[in-house]
């Protein structure tokens, strides 16, 4: 079994690929130093974060050259996202900075405007030519991307373009020469057709022998496959939402709020292990899991030890996206140890989350940029995603409706609602609060979303407490709203009660996912059915 060379820059959750790698039945080993990566039998190149970012830390630690050579040498070559990136001649999103050049090509932003970026989630990959690393693939198969920024085909690198996948346009989803080959979307995420797809990279299955080197001598002609013209459609997420706590026993498990109201008959609800149901979401095809950690306003995470744990029980045999929430602001524990938000946030990406969620700091910020006039860098949501990119900060919005008589009672922006208030108001705003319900700030949810998006949030976790727990539908009027006023993806969550809500909220406000706690907990309606109802009325979704 060949030796597997693993190229972690550490900046970011590559847990999850090292996970999937000894899921496959290999051992993944360490690039220490520049001489390994020449010794390397077979290199797998995770990439995470900004180019920029990522090219800097690779000439920190010497490996440009010996990657060049390496490349050049048609060596056996994995490279995923930011890597495969990395592999042309610079990016815009870090203008200036020189990529490894192998392959002809400036990356650069999505340009479509009226497309949600970052591009997170499931889509088509339609091969351009024949290779083992794609041949059989269902072509409705869908993968897992997360990037703003994407390579184009052209005339001086057509040669090195596998397949590509349409987002506004068409971009570049996978590259390959002989041995050398990159996927933009992450295997590690994307279920049994990303494992599969890994797995052949991994056993030497993904190259013809022969096929043309990196070098530069050209492939011999492939014979041409007829090439699937249609193009890749991108599914709506179907995300499973896991609200933990400790028990009155102390153990942690899995609750559920009815309008945040955990208790029934003054117990916290139990609706089983963390570690469990999660894994039974990801095999009944939830495109997402979600863990919030809902009493971690009060209880430190980091000593939330449990937490921590469940992350990396999960990432073991979880390959689809992970995100954690509760608790992601500084601390100071009962010994006076300071902690950064970005220290605890960090904890959760080494333990295997994907993306975290910041709820109650996100209202202080807010508070702190109205104040201010502007950021200063300062705030967990900027330095997260600084470090770990737009796309691993997700902002959980926990709005509930304040009604009043006329839009001049309030300075907050008021819609008129077809839901009239308990005193017959025609008026609503949507008022945020923090630690889990309890506190309301004279904050509304689309200017949070607004500004959390200018500080460099990448999606929005839009809550309803007047929905949660309701099976009464989302709350339309909030999450049109809040849609229409960012352009980072929204995922609507509250209120699910059957199938049809899901193509209630998705016709209605355009959100790129929705998220369901209750219904799946107690097994009211499976996903499958939500998918297959979805299918049935229209919408790409992603096989189960
Ligand atoms: O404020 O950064 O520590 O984060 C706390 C996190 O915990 C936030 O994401 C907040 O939404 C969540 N949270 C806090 N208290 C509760 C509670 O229920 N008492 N959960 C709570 C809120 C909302 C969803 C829920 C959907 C779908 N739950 O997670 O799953 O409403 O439910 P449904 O399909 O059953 O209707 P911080």
């Amino acid at each position: 079994m060949a030796k597997i060379s693993f190229l972690d820059y550490g900046a970011g959750n590559v847990r999850s690929l090292r996970n999937a790698i000894a899921h496959l039945g290999y051992e993944p080993v360490d690039i220490r130093r520049p001489e390994d990566i020449l010794q390397a039998e077979r290199l797998v190149f995770p990439g995470v974060g900004a180019f920029g970012a990522a090219m800097q830390r690779l000439h920190e630690l010497g490996y440009v050259e010996p990657l060049r050579a390496y490349l050049q040498a048609d060596r056996p070559f994995f490279g995923i996202c930011v890597a495969m990136q990395s592999l042309f001649e610079g990016s815009e999103e870090s203008p200036g900075v020189a990529g490894l050049g192998v392959i002809p090509g400036v990356v650069q932003r999505f340009a479509d405007a009226a497309l949600a970026v970052p591009h997170m989630g499931w889509n088509g990959v339609r091969a351009l030519r024949q290779s083992p690393l794609l041949d059989g693939q269902d072509p409705a198969a869908k993968f897992y991307f997360v990037h703003s920024y994407r390579a184009q085909r052209d005339a001086a690198n057509s040669d090195w373009i596998l397949a590509e996948t349409d987002y506004g346009e068409p971009f570049v989803s996978a590259v390959q020469r002989g041995q050398v080959m990159a996927v933009q979307f992450h295997p590690e995420k994307s279920g049994a057709v990303g494992l599969e797809l890994l797995r052949r990279f991994l056993a030497g299955e993904a190259a013809r022998p022969g096929a043309g080197t990196a070098a530069g001598v050209p492939a011999p002609p492939m014979p041409p496959k007829p090439v699937a013209a249609a193009p890749t459609r991108f599914a709506k997420r179907i995300i499973a939402c896991l609200d933990v706590r400790s028990n009155d026993a102390g153990d942690l498990v899995v609750t559920k709020g009815d309008q945040y109201d955990v208790r029934e008959a003054g117990e916290v609800r139990n609706l089983g292990k963390p570690v469990d149901l999660a894994r039974r979401y990801y095999q009944e095809g939830a495109d997402e899991i979600t863990f919030l950690n809902i009493t971690a306003f009060r209880d430190f995470p980091l000593s939330d030890q449990p937490m921590l744990e469940v992350l990396r029980r999960t990432s073991e045999n979880v390959f689809v996206p992970l995100t954690i929430g509760g608790g992601i602001r500084a601390f100071t524990d009962a010994d006076g140890c300071a902690y950064s938000a970005l220290d605890v946030a960090s904890e959760y990406f080494r333990s295997g989350a994907d993306k975290i969620s910041i709820g109650s700091d996100a209202v202080d910020t807010v508070e702190a940029v109205r104040a201010r006039g502007s950021g200063d860098g300062s705030s967990a949501i900027e330095q997260i995603a600084a470090l770990y990119g737009n796309q691993a900060v997700v902002i959980s919005v926990d709005p509930r409706r304040v009604y009043v008589a006329s839009p001049e009672s309030t300075e907050r922006p008021v819609i008129e609602t077809a839901i009239p208030g308990p005193n017959g108001e025609r008026f609503c705003w949507f008022q945020c609060t923090v630690k889990g319900g309890r506190e309301g700030r004279d904050v509304d949810a689309v200017e949070l979303a607004q500004t959390c998006e200018a500080l460099g949030a990448g999606e929005i976790l839009l809550n309803s407490i007047d929905r949660d727990g309701t099976g009464s539908g989302f709350d339309l009027e909030l999450i049109a709203a809040v849609r229409a006023a960012v352009r980072i993806p929204v995922i609507a969550s509250s209120g699910a009660g059957c199938a049809s809500h899901f193509t209630e909220v998705f016709r209605h406000t355009g959100v790129e996912a929705a998220l369901a706690a209750g219904i799946f907990h107690r097994r009211e309606v499976p996903i499958a059915a939500v998918k297959d109802q979805l299918r049935a009325d229209g919408i790409e979704v992603r096989a189960s």
